[in-house]
C-alpha cells in the first residue's frame, strides 16, 4: 500500500517509541504515513526509512516544544506504564502529558491520540459493561494520571479546538498472559488498526475509546464513539483453553478478580 499522507502532510510524532507498544507500532506507522518522528527518554534505533529519532525527557518543557515543532499529529504513548510512586508518576505522566499536549498546541498539531488506560476506570466491577460515558474510577496513582490526561484532553479540545482520542487500552501484549486478559487483551495488529482509525477519522472532537480486541469475555462497548471506525479483527478467545484448561478457577471475591483493573486495585500508594 502506498504511504497515506496525514491531512496535515507533516510527520506523525510518536512518544514512548522505545517501549513495547512503540516498538510494535513504529514500522507500521512509518510504512503507512511515510514520515515518522519517534521519541523516547532512552536511546533506541536504528531509524527506519522515513523515521527521525529524537531522545529526551517529556518532563522537560523545552524538549517537548522542540519535539512538537513541525509535526502533523501526535501519538502520545510516553510515560510510566504501570503503578509507581507519586513522584515518578507525577513527573512522567502528569508533567510529561501536560508538556506534550501543550507543545502540540503551540506547534499547531490538531489531532492527538493519547494512550490512556483501563486503569482510569479500573475500580468498576468486572460484572459491569462500560461505554464511553462511564465515569472515571481510577484504581491507582497510575490510573489517576491517565484520568488527568483524559481531562486535559477534554480541556484542549474545548479551549483550543484540538481533536483528541483517549484510548482506554486494556492489555496490549503479543499474547494474553492470564485469565483477566481474556477480557482485556488488545493485539498489536488491532492496536495499529485503532490508531489508524483515530488518525484518519474525518472528524473528531473529544473521544473516549476502549482498546480491546474482539474478546467474547470483554467488558467494554465503543458504540457511543461512532466517529472512530475501529473494527477489531483478533480475539483472546483462542487462548482460553491454554489459560484456563479447567475453566475459570479464580476466587470471585479476590479484589484482583472483582474489579476491572485487576491487581492494580491492591497496589500500595507510595509517595516516593
Ligand atoms: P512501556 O513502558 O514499554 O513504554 C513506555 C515508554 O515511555 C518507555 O520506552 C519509556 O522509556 C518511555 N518514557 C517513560 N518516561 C518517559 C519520559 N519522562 N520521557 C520520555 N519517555 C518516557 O509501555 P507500553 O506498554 O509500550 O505502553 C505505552 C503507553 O500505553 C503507556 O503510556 C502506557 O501507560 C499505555 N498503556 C499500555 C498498555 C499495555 O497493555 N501495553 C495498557 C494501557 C495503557
Ligand atoms: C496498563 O495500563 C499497563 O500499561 C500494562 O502494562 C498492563 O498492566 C495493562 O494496563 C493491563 O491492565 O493489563
Amino acid at each position: 500500500m502506498p504511504p497515506v499522507r496525514h491531512p496535515a502532510d507533516r510527520p506523525i510524532l510518536l512518544t514512548g517509541a522505545a517501549g513495547g507498544l512503540g516498538t510494535a507500532l513504529r514500522p507500521h506507522l512509518a510504512a503507512r504515513y511515510g514520515a515518522l518522528r519517534s521519541s523516547d527518554i532512552v536511546p533506541f534505533g536504528p531509524a527506519l526509512a522515513g523515521e527521525e529519532i529524537v531522545v529526551g525527557d517529556l518532563a522537560d518543557e523545552a524538549f517537548c516544544d522542540r519535539l512538537g515543532a513541525g509535526a502533523g499529529a501526535l501519538v502520545h504513548l510516553g510515560g510510566r506504564s504501570t503503578e509507581d510512586s507519586w513522584q515518578v508518576i507525577c513527573r512522567a505522566n502528569i508533567v510529561g502529558c501536560f508538556n506534550m499536549f501543550d507543545a502540540a498546541r503551540v506547534a499547531g498539531i490538531k489531532r492527538v491520540v493519547f494512550a490512556s488506560s483501563n486503569h482510569a476506570i479500573g475500580f468498576h466491577p468486572s460484572s459491569q459493561r462500560l461505554d464511553a460515558t462511564a465515569r472515571q474510577r481510577p484504581d491507582s496513582l497510575y490510573g489517576v494520571s491517565k484520568a488527568f490526561g483524559e481531562d486535559l484532553a477534554s480541556l484542549y479540545v474545548d479551549k483550543h479546538q484540538m481533536e483528541i482520542a483517549c484510548l482506554r487500552i486494556g492489555s496490549s501484549f503479543p499474547e494474553p498472559a492470564d485469565v483477566r486478559q481474556l477480557a482485556t487483551w488488545l493485539s498489536y495488529d488491532d492496536l495499529f488498526r485503532l490508531i489508524v482509525a483515530c488518525l484518519e477519522a474525518p472528524k473528531l472532537g473529544f473521544a473516549v475509546m476502549y482498546g480491546a480486541s474482539k474478546n467474547s469475555r470483554g467488558w467494554w462497548d465503543n458504540a457511543k464513539t461512532p466517529e472512530i471506525a475501529f473494527e477489531p479483527k483478533d480475539s483472546a478467545d483462542v487462548y482460553a483453553h491454554k489459560l484456563m484448561p479447567a475453566g475459570d478457577k479464580r476466587d470471585p471475591n479476590d479484589p484482583a478478580v472483582k474489579f476491572q483493573g485487576g491487581a492494580f486495585v491492591t497496589f500500595e500508594t507510595k509517595r516516593r
